[in-house]
């Protein structure tokens, strides 16, 4: 079993209900085990700010699947969960990023891990630090170091 983490980012139709559907759905499923969510946060959208707020947390699971094999299977939910139907056909309302696979360290042209922009973000480091507080990422940095170092925690939890 390998430990791993996982960013769970929404912001189109009703996030809170789309992320709270996916953690029932994935409670039922042999593929991810020993789930806890953390808190679900509010965040002001990095990137192009003509769109609506996200809501973001993070999951850790145990998980039987190779990492690739993992990404394929966070692929199928984002289809399965992420998709509204009508003016924004396809539209995805759910984004699942593999943060951390245990310590590996990987660049594979589908997969970066640990997830490349998991040290800048403050929708990331907070709830995986609620989850994690002494987390230390394969590099040697310590989650506390990175959440001290970045500037504002723009962040509102709601849940
Ligand atoms: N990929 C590579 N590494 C990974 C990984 N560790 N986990 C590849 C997941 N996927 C990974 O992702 C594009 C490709 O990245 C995948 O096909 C996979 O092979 P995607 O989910 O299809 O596209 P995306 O998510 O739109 O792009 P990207 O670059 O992942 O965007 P981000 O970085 O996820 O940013 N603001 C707030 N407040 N909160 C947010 O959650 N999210 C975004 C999206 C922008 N602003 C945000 C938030
Ligand atoms: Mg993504």
């Amino acid at each position: 079993m390998t430990e791993v983490y996982i960013a769970l980012g929404a912001n189109l139709g009703d996030p809170v209900t789309t992320l709270r559907k996916l953690l029932e759905h994935v409670q039922q499923l042999s593929e991810l085990s020993h789930c806890r969510c953390s808190s679900f946060y509010r965040s002001k959208p990095m990137g192009p700010q003509d769109q609506p707020d996200y809501v973001n947390a993070v999951l850790y699971a145990e998980t039987e699947l190779a990492p690739l094999a993992l990404l394929d299977f966070l692929q199928q939910l984002e289809n399965d969960f992420g998709r509204v139907r009508g003016r924004r056909w396809g539209a995805r309302t759910l984004d699942l990023d593999l943060l951390l696979y245990s310590h590996l360290k990987l660049q594979h042209e589908r997969l970066q891990v640990p997830h490349p922009g998991l040290a800048e973000r403050d929708f990331v480091l907070l709830p995986l630090a609620e989850l994690a507080p002494e987390l230390v990422l394969p590099d040697g940095r310590a989650i506390g170091d990175l959440l001290d170092a970045i500037a504002s925690h723009d962040l509102v939890k709601i849940t």
